[in-house]
């Protein structure tokens, strides 16, 4: 064994506005299965983490469940601390940003930053919504995208066309909150001069991170790194800058990064140590994991923070991709946006690991979570061929024999020794975080194993060689017990049963070099059993139902402001139509089409046919009944909204596959809705 290695880790911090997902798990599961394994081997890594607490989401949302910004964090701090310890993520901290530590810590770096000349101020015009009476960040801002015209985006990019532009450029600019056109107002901002750091950053961030993220990043450096706006304007919930007299707040982002540092003090505090001891130790290995998303904050402004304040940087940020689920981004309509909780209401944690443990490594590329496939492989691989040896050597030993093992044959003596040889292979894929190299390693020592155990066929020879049956068992379990110690950082608590029924305490990475023989083992506990496919779906399903939940009571809301208002008088009795569930209406997909062909049906007093462009080269013919109103020709060119979902109907005269959408009471009193000339063809409408 090397020397004992000192290393500190941290995932990202997740929000206290929002649940934990599956998503982010893809970075706190592997992070945690690269603590583990180096704690495995013996050196000590500590896991930190801690909630992201700060910002206008927070207090906004805090504000529309009446609650305090305290409280609301509070209950987040409950909900993911559970999520965690449930998905067998083992922090050695867990923490928060809103904590006294943290709020010196950022006091600190400020007062280095003006020491060292690298602020400024600077008056600046933001949107102000008079309503809420608070400065609005993008993301509170909505309006008309300027490139694509699409409704309802957000100040700062467009999710239809994707461009990225700020909110003043957009039209029909309007507060998300309460839909008031919002003012420019003055306000003097602190800046974080980044340029000064220009020359430093193009150094490090070469040397602290994947090729691939550094050229992404050194993009930026083809021109003056922009000034960073540091300060926030009351009403803002995060920590009051120095001399401000409480009017202005660190930006959270600026306060976020520092919570690595602050909750290791709160961990160092507890060992008896102080933040020093821990971050400035030269020996300590210093590694951030984080998705692609955020890789500016952490290769960036962080570096040039720490370096205005005279602390080390990390040795690497560790960048990742993103979660698609089947093959596509994650959707709450699609029931594909699963919670933690959804995915532990109705599966094992364990299952989720060991999938995402195949699917992982250095890159950052996305991962795709396949529902077909993580149940596939979950039963074939972790049931079928690794649990399986187990269970049946198991049971066989300790059911059909005194349950004592005896000693390996000789070809089961080469499988172990061949077996054990592949650690350093094993540890080196791990090291390098490439886990499924180090999952299709052990997948293949599984194969060796079953190969054997079917060739040998032990519940034959029972009767009639009890000695040699044996020797076959006991190669069998000691193979399977080499496979729970590779396993242990993925499968924590599934490689602690393996150890219990073979009479050990919890695997280190050295109990591989052992041989067990001559030992009694236990009963044995169940382990993993198969995943059944309904309650993938019943996850699923219920993913979809707190979406829809969510989404009604949203519009609940929306519809109780203010603005909106005229509440029926308390006496009047509403009759309402049949209703149907919000899914049922969210069922219609309505596109953007454009008529191509309009031709008059002569034998029908009211019908066009159409041929619609729907977008991605699909042409639809529609019979639709708008002949009293429009002339073929008007049609010809129109962008209209198209129903594309609609089951096909045959009709007299033909096919009609879709509908177009019009308005009126019918005959010449219709209005076919059109969309902007600008719309694009295809587009999805909402
Ligand atoms: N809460 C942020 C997010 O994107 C992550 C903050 C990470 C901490 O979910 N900061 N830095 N730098
Ligand atoms: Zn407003």
């Amino acid at each position: 064994m090397t020397d004992k290695r000192k290393i500190l880790i941290t995932c990202a911090l997740p929000y206290a506005n929002g649940y934990i997902h599956l998503g982010h798990l893809v970075e706190y599961l592997q992070a945690d299965f690269w603590a583990r394994f180096q704690n495995m081997r013996g050196h000590e890594c500590v896991f930190i983490c801690a909630d992201d607490t700060h910002g206008t989401p927070i207090m906004v949302k805090a504000r529309e469940m009446k609650i305090t910004p305290e409280a609301l964090i509070a209950q987040s701090y409950k909900e993911h601390t559970q999520d965690f310890a449930d998905f067998q993520v083992q922090f050695a901290h867990f923490g928060s940003t809103n904590s006294e530590e943290n709020r010196l810590l950022c006091e600190y770096f400020y007062k280095k930053m003006q020491e060292g000349n690298h602020t400024r101020t600077q008056l600046i015009q933001q949107l102000y919504c008079n309503h809420d009476k608070m400065f609005l960040p993008d993301r509170f801002v909505k309006g008309t995208c300027p490139k694509c015209g699409a409704k309802e985006q957000y100040g700062d990019s467009c999710d239809v066309c994707g461009s990225t532009y700020s909110p003043s450029d957009m039209k029909e600019v309007h507060c998300s909150m309460c839909g008031n056109a919002p003012v420019l107002k003055d306000s003097e901002s602190i800046f974080f001069k980044l340029n000064d750091f220009k020359a430093y950053l193009e150094e490090w961030i070469p040397k602290h991170c994947s090729g691939e993220i550094s050229k992404k990043m050194l993009e930026w450096f083809n021109e003056d790194l922009k000034d960073l706006d540091i300060s926030r304007d009351e009403p803002y919930f995060g920590f009051a800058i120095p001399g401000t007299n409480n009017k202005k707040f660190f930006y959270v982002w600026v306060d976020a990064p520092m919570g690595y540092m602050s909750t290791t003090e709160q961990w160092a505090k507890a060992q008896g140590k102080t933040l020093k001891d821990i971050w400035q130790d030269p020996s300590r290995e210093i590694y951030h994991f984080i998705g692609k998303d955020i890789a500016r904050f952490h290769t960036i402004f962080w570096p040039a923070f720490l370096k205005a304040a005279e602390f080390r940087s990390p040795n690497q940020v560790f960048v990742h991709g993103h979660l698609m689920v089947n093959g596509e981004k994650m959707s709450k309509s699609k029931g594909t946006f699963i919670a933690a909780r959804t995915y532990l209401n109705h599966l094992n944690p364990e299952y989720l690991r060991y999938y995402y443990s195949t699917k992982l490594n250095s890159s950052v590329d996305d991962i795709d979570l396949n529902l077909e496939d993580f149940t596939g492989r979950v039963n074939s691989e972790l049931v079928g061929k690794i649990t399986n040896l187990g269970s049946r050597g198991g049971q066989m030993l300790k059911k059909k024999m005194d349950g004592v093992m005896s000693e390996p044959d000789a070809e089961g003596k080469k499988l172990i020794a061949h077996a054990q040889k592949t650690a350093e292979a094993i540890a080196a894929h791990y090291e390098a975080r490439d886990f499924a190299k180090a999952l299709t390693e052990i997948r293949g020592l599984a194969d060796d194993a079953n190969k054997y155990f079917d060739e040998k066929a032990p519940w034959k020879t029972l009767d009639t060689d009890p000695a040699g049956t044996k020797q076959v068992i006991t190669t069998t379990l000691n193979m399977f017990r080499l496979l729970a110690i590779y396993l242990k950082p993925v499968l924590p608590y599934y490689s602690d049963k393996v150890a219990k029924l073979l009479n050990e305490s919890s695997y280190q990475w050295s109990d591989l070099n052992k041989v067990l023989t001559n030992c009694p083992i236990n009963d044995y506990e169940h382990l993993a059993t198969r995943i059944e496919a309904d309650k993938v779906k019943a996850m699923i399903e219920e993913g979809k139902k707190i979406n829809e939940e969510l989404q009604a009571a949203k519009k609940a809301a929306s519809t109780a402001t203010p603005k909106a208002a005229a509440a029926p008088a308390a006496a009047t009795v509403e009759v309402r139509p049949a209703e149907i569930e919000f899914a049922d209406f969210d069922k219609v997909d309505l596109r953007i089409g454009q008529v191509i062909e309009a031709e008059e049906i002569k034998e029908a007093d009211k019908l066009l046919r159409l041929k619609v462009d729907i977008g991605e080269g699909q042409i639809r013919q529609i019979i639709s009944g708008i002949k009293a109103a429009y002339k073929p020709e008007q049609m010809v060119g129109r962008k209209v909204l198209v129903c594309v979902n609609l089951k096909p109907r045959k009709m007299k005269f033909g096919m009609s596959e879709g509908m177009i959408l019009a308005a009126g009471t019918g005959g010449s009193d219709l209005f076919v809705l059109s969309a902007d000339d600008g719309a694009q063809v295809g587009q999805r409408v909402k």
